[in-house]
């Protein structure tokens, strides 16, 4: 391999190591946040209809209908709620564990799973009801740790190859000491009849 194939290699390399990096450092570090959301049931649609977050963190939720009966189930999260028109409270249940429902003002979320899930009103509440729905989406916070180790990574390798021109030039320029065999030809160069 010559001398460009192998400076290739290791900014390859330390590009992908800084990428693997940034993103062990993502996986053990999710900065927990809490976050206090209300969310408004009204017909057809809930507000936020859209709710990111990090993994790891903790929603305090309400749930506040403006109008008439709703429903909110979360998929994923194994939870399902009703909600009654202009009430503080709202009742709660997890439908893998029973059908009972609990009367709660809040209830708290830990988003231990990424992706996105979508949450969609259970309760009959008119013609548009199966399209009254929003989406949950739990960012993983990886992408970016990964690309910022990754290019610190290219930047290193950068220096690197930069480093190595920088000398392989100087050996050409006779800058810094040259082999012995070089320098006499470049003696007899100078030497040479005019
Ligand atoms: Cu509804």
């Amino acid at each position: 391999m010559n001398s460009l194939g192998k400076s290739a290699v290791v900014v390859v390399l330390i590009t992908a190591l800084g990428g693997f990096a940034g993103a062990w450092i993502a996986w053990n570090s999710d900065e927990p946040t809490s976050h206090y959301i209300s969310i408004k049931a009204r017909q057809y649609a809930f507000e936020p209809s859209v709710i990111r977050v990090n993994r790891g963190d903790t929603l305090h939720i309400k749930l506040i209908s403006l109008d008439v009966v709703h429903g909110f189930f979360l998929e994923g999260y194994d939870l399902d709620a009703e909600i009654f028109a202009h009430q503080k409270s709202f009742n709660i249940r997890h439908p893998s564990k029973g059908k009972e429902w609990s009367e709660v003002n809040e209830f708290t979320l830990i988003t231990n799973r990424r992706g996105k899930f979508r949450y969609r009103c259970s309760h009959t509440c008119g013609s548009m009801h199966p399209f009254m729905q929003g989406e949950l989406i739990v960012q993983p916070n990886t992408p970016f740790h990964a690309s910022v180790g990754g290019t610190l990574g290219l930047f290193v390798g950068m220096l690197w190859i930069f480093a190595q021109r920088r000398k392989t030039r100087l050996f050409d320029n006779g800058e810094m000491s040259a082999p012995p065999d070089q320098s006499r030809r470049a003696g007899d160069r100078q030497a040479a009849p005019h």
